[in-house]
């Protein structure tokens, strides 16, 4: 129960931190961090296969929600201790106030959508351009199942440091020290319905969760974003945004 976990994110070893902010995506404030909170207590952190409890080793800690973008970044760095953060967004935007906040030098990013517009509507920092801006402050990104984007975006993509990969060729990212970001609209949409912009066709829980267990046993993960979470209630949307921050807690060790 991640509500009976320690409040001092600092003395933790591992902190799920919400980051439930829709400001570029017009979503209107749903509860979806606190649907997540209740469908994660719902499960049981005891993998029988292996025989360990996700929460064992790690302290977890569930501190108050940041929902202000423009604050997001620097309270991500006060907080920062060498633990390692598990984010629960809020539209993928705030993806790039993490990576700017943890500098890692490779990101992972699952998503169906290219996010590589260099402005939309007028913004240079949206859901739809965060993969551009991300790629701007790394060395390397690797982007995984996507299966919607417009030429203007592969055009860009080409030129940059971005490499498109499938679900099965994350086994192929080069080892090192790995940022995970996870659109959730990377699954397809009878996974996982709420998300601010569903596309047909998407992969499995399975293939995520398969993906992410090959990341974390090949790579060292520093931090991981799952996004776009949009229910209003719990339901199979923030069932499987939990399932998946329980299967990497399990993968991590
Ligand atoms: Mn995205």
């Amino acid at each position: 129960m991640i509500d009976n976990a320690i409040k001092n994110p600092k003395q933790a070893d591992i902190v799920i931190l919400g980051l439930p902010y829709y400001g570029t995506c017009g979503v209107s404030a749903p509860h979806a961090y606190k649907s997540f909170v209740k469908s994660f207590n719902s499960l049981s952190s005891f993998n029988f296969k292996t025989k360990e409890d996700a929460f064992d080793k790690y302290v977890i800690a569930n501190p108050k929600p940041i929902k202000n973008y423009q604050t997001m970044e620097s309270k991500i760095k006060s907080m920062y201790k060498g633990q390692q953060f598990i984010f629960i967004g809020g539209e993928h935007l705030v993806a790039l106030a993490a990576i700017k906040a943890l500098k890692p030098k490779r990101v992972l990013i699952f998503d169906a959508h290219a996010d590589f517009f260099d402005k939309y509507s007028g913004k240079k920092e949206s859901y739809a351009t965060v993969t551009r801006r991300i790629s701007e402050l790394v060395d390397e990104v690797y982007l995984a199942g996507v299966r919607d984007l417009t030429e203007e975006e592969y055009s860009a993509l080409k030129k940059s440091n971005v490499e498109l990969i499938s679900i099965s060729e994350v086994q192929k990212i080069p080892k090192g020290d790995l940022y995970i970001s996870i659109d959730l609209d990377v699954l397809d949409p009878s996974h996982c319905p709420d998300v601010s912009t569903p596309v047909p066709l998407g992969i499995t829980m399975q293939d995520l969760v398969n993906a992410l267990k090959t990341a974390c046993l090949n790579n060292n993960v520093i931090g991981i974003d799952i996004c776009e979470l949009t229910c209003d209630r719990p339901g199979l949307s923030s069932t499987n945004a939990s399932g998946l921050v329980m299967n990497y807690l399990w993968a991590r060790r």
